[in-house]
């Protein structure tokens, strides 16, 4: 499975993916996902608001146990990050079929798109849309950079957008949904342990500063006679460091646009988007408001305009404590409880169904970065604890 889906979306130069939303690269990984689907058998079905979903058992019965992931990347994305939960969650079927297992519940593997926001800057949000947490209003005003709309590219990739929005029918067919990913950091391999279970997901958001000067030349113009929001802009991205450091939270200003992006010109508006992500609210909204603090008396000090718009935010996920601590007992009661500060669709899934998630060990714990990686022997042991979980929970 993996040597089909690999060479999907992966740039030749930095050997990173990049696997937007509705591209080139994410219809051949819906159609990587589907033929897997049927080579197995499995009744297929895309859903309105372009998931994948690969039923085993009635999909109308009820009370699934769901397993899956994504297929999309950051860009420049590693080969783990959503992939992993995917193939291992065909992997676990098969080794599920090999055991000669009964099922007494529906089974579906999954497929949720849009994971990583990379191209219309929201993440999850075919699982948002799904569990109504992402109107259609809101949905329909997403554009990307090229200012193509959401509808616009589903509509261009052959995908019908009339009827995105919540899909109360499909999700009350699912009894709990257990999504296996790489671990986004070390504590496992602190731990020693190949797999882990999820605890938290972090209170975390994206935020939009707009920094408003006055463009002009840079060769003629005195630096007294500046309003330069790139000066704004780097001291609130410092600033948003110091905020960090000193609450135990993170702080990332990953993404920036600048206008009219001219060597020889100063620029008239800088754009900084930052990801913040703390284990308490307080922590997060302590950062939050040191920024925005640090920022605006920068601003008032460069003559520079600033707004700054919140895009996203996710509160804290606590999953819930009787499927975790089931899945803890499958595995032998054994398996690191861990907390983590990256988003899933398990997360945002967890408003409306029974979730979980299990952690495959990431040696060096780095992620959204071409140098993911994740041994094949701890890719193993994430199946089987897949697996074990999946019989206990939908066999007997
Ligand atoms: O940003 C995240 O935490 C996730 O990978 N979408
Ligand atoms: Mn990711
Ligand atoms: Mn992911
Ligand atoms: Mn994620």
């Amino acid at each position: 499975m993996w040597t089909e889906l690999a060479p999907i979306g992966r740039d030749q130069g930095s050997g990173g993916y990049r696997r937007y939303a509705w591209t080139g690269a994410d219809a051949d990984c819906r159609t990587w996902f589907q033929e897997q689907a049927q080579a197995r058998g499995l009744h297929y079905e895309s859903d309105h608001n372009g998931n994948q979903w690969a039923w085993l058992g009635d999909p109308t019965a009820g009370d699934a146990v769901v397993t899956g992931s994504h297929l999309d990347s950051v860009p420049d994305g590693g080969a783990f990050d959503g992939p992993l939960g995917v193939v291992s969650a065909f992997a676990a079927l098969d080794e599920l079929r090999s055991r000669g297992v009964e099922f007494t519940r529906p089974l579906a593997i999954t497929n949720f798109g849009d994971e990583e926001g990379a191209r219309f800057g929201l993440a999850c949000v075919g699982s948002r849309l799904t569990a109504g947490l992402l109107s259609r209003e809101q949905a329909y005003a997403l554009t990307d950079a090229d200012g193509i709309s959401l509808p616009q590219a589903m509509e261009n990739a052959g995908y019908d957008p009339e009827h995105i929005g919540p899909d109360r029918e499909r999700l009350a067919r699912v009894g709990a949904y257990v999504e296996l990913h790489v671990e986004q950091g070390r504590a496992l391999d602190l731990t020693g342990d190949a797999v882990g279970i999820a605890s938290a997901i972090w209170p975390h958001g994206r935020w939009r500063f707009d920094f408003r000067g006055e463009a002009n030349h840079a060769g003629t113009t005195r630096l007294i006679d500046r309003r330069d929001p790139m000066l704004t802009y780097a001291e609130t991205v410092l600033a948003a460091r110091r905020a960090a450091e000193l609450a135990g939270a993170v702080a990332t200003f990953g993404k920036v646009s600048v206008e009219p992006n001219g060597v020889n010109a100063i620029p008239s508006l800088v754009r900084g988007w930052l990801d913040s992500r703390a284990a308490d609210q307080s922590a997060l909204d302590t950062v939050l408001a040191e920024v925005e603090r640090a920022a605006r008396e920068r601003a008032e000090r460069d003559g520079v305009d600033l707004t700054v718009v919140q895009e996203s935010f996710t509160p804290v996920v606590e999953f819930e404590h009787a499927l975790r601590d089931e899945i803890n007992r499958l595995l032998g009661g054994q398996a690191p409880i861990l907390g983590t500060g990256a988003g899933h669709d398990a997360g945002i899934l967890s408003a409306a169904v029974p979730t979980a998630m299990l952690f495959v060990r990431n040696p060096t714990g780095v992620s959204h970065s071409p140098a993911e990686n994740a041994a094949e022997d701890d890719c193993t042991a994430g199946v089987l604890a897949l697996a074990d979980v999946l019989e206990g929970l939908a066999c007997r």
